[in-house]
């Protein structure tokens, strides 16, 4: 077997072979290399063994199950005894609370179907590709989430005047960019006091499962799931903008490693699509039988609603039919009925929003790989269709 560029055992913060910058100027990096060309590493590797993908054919179920929910971590999943954890809402607060989980049981609860996408969905289709967690196309999933609106806490609490931000913090901590941290983000005291902003203690009716933030996760809909701050202890109500590592280093829209760059926010709007026929398991290459199929997928976005979906095949575009919203900020089912002709093609989706953007043909490169919502492009092989419609004897 071939070897690939392996570095690992490396201690946090000493620079790597090979890196562009000198070491004297080096500001935390979000990336442990600069983007690269070739193979895929071992550190890779480890990232995208832990952080699982949603298999695409799970785009047929309106609700992810729990467990193929995408992941991410990242560093350990902290074991978290609920009996005594609480929840500290403090800074600059009239009243500071400290909750338990009975506690915020009891409070008025509600119920939102929300889509959620990690920023770095569809990196690795990126070239150069950003050395993080290597998604493809399955860093979404849509699940049904039931917890306690943050906007009646933090009326209870009173915030001050001069707050700007809510610093959540979460109970797991490590190493990134050779910065020791917990994990922590920030929102604007607007974003936060918004009604859909929930502490969010069940998925799909149950539980919190652990690798999902159990007992209790932030989850703000419509934004990028950094936002989503899981297995949370405190909320900080500060008076100057937050300058953490997850908020100043890590989801930026840069060039370079030396651009500040812009915040990434909320979602950019994405259509994708079950992949069809068949699939080859080494290359997951798809084949199917000629005639009439039904090409179907999702459709989201995190600036409005979703106003349309076309199907590409081999370059001509086609209305698709969208199916009505579920729930506001849950994703949407299209469907294209297309008869197969033998040979290859090209299938694509792209989707739209009543905030006017449009999925990119080709994606604008950025620094850390974020937000890429180029299309989707599958390359199907269609088979003679046999007696009874398929192509598999
Ligand atoms: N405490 C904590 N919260 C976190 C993370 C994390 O590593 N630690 N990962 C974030 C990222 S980048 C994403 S995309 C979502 C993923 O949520 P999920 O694993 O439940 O799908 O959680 C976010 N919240
Ligand atoms: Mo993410």
């Amino acid at each position: 077997m071939k070897k690939t560029a392996v570095r690992s055992g490396r201690p946090a913060g000493q620079a790597r072979q090979g890196q562009a910058r000198p070491a004297q100027e080096k500001a935390p990096s979000p990336h442990p290399a600069e983007p690269s060309s070739g193979l895929i590493t071992e550190d890779e590797l480890l990232l995208a063994s832990r952080n699982h993908a949603m298999p695409l054919e799970m785009l047929r179920w309106y609700a992810t199950p729990a467990g193929m929910h995408y992941l991410v971590i990242h560093w350990d999943v902290p074991a978290v005894d609920p009996e005594t954890w609480s929840l500290r809402l403090h800074g600059a607060v009239h009243r500071e609370l400290q909750l338990r989980l009975g506690d915020l049981r009891a409070r008025e609860a509600r119920t939102l179907d929300v889509t959620m996408e990690c920023a770095g969905n569809g990196r690795s289709l990126l070239k150069p590709r950003p050395v993080s967690q290597p998604w493809v196309l399955g860093g979404v999933s849509n699940a049904v989430w039931t917890g306690t609106p943050l906007s009646g806490l933090l009326a209870e609490a009173g915030l001050e005047p001069g707050a700007v931000e809510l610093v959540f913090t979460g109970e797991d901590r490590g190493f990134q960019g050779g910065v020791e941290q917990a994990y922590a983000r920030s929102l604007p005291v607007e974003v936060a006091a918004s009604d859909d902003v929930l502490l969010a203690y069940e998925m799909n009716g149950q539980p919190l499962m652990p690798q999902h933030g159990f007992p209790l996760r932030l989850l703000v809909p419509g934004w990028y799931g950094m936002t989503s701050v899981k297995w949370l202890r405190s909320i900080e109500a500060v008076t100057t903008p937050f300058e953490g590592f997850q908020q100043s280093v890590a989801y930026r829209f840069q060039q370079d490693a030396e651009d500040s760059g812009t915040r990434v926010s909320r979602i950019r709007v994405r259509a994708l699509m079950v992949p069809p026929g068949e699939a080859d398991f080494a290359t997951r290459r798809r084949v199917l039988a000629a005639g009439p199929t039904v090409l179907e997928g999702r459709a989201w976005s995190g600036h409005g609603a979703v106003t349309a979906v076309s199907v590409g095949i081999d370059g001509a575009w086609f209305r698709a039919h969208l199916e009505p919203a579920v729930d506001r900020y849950a994703w949407r089912r299209w469907t294209f009925p297309w008869v197969a002709s033998e040979g290859t093609h090209e299938l694509m989706c792209r989707a739209e929003d009543t905030a006017g953007n449009i999925q990119p043909l080709e994606q604008e490169w950025n620094y850390q790989g974020m937000g890429n919502n180029a299309v989707q492009r599958i390359e199907v092989t269609v088979r003679p269709s046999l007696a009874d419609g398929t192509a598999f004897p």
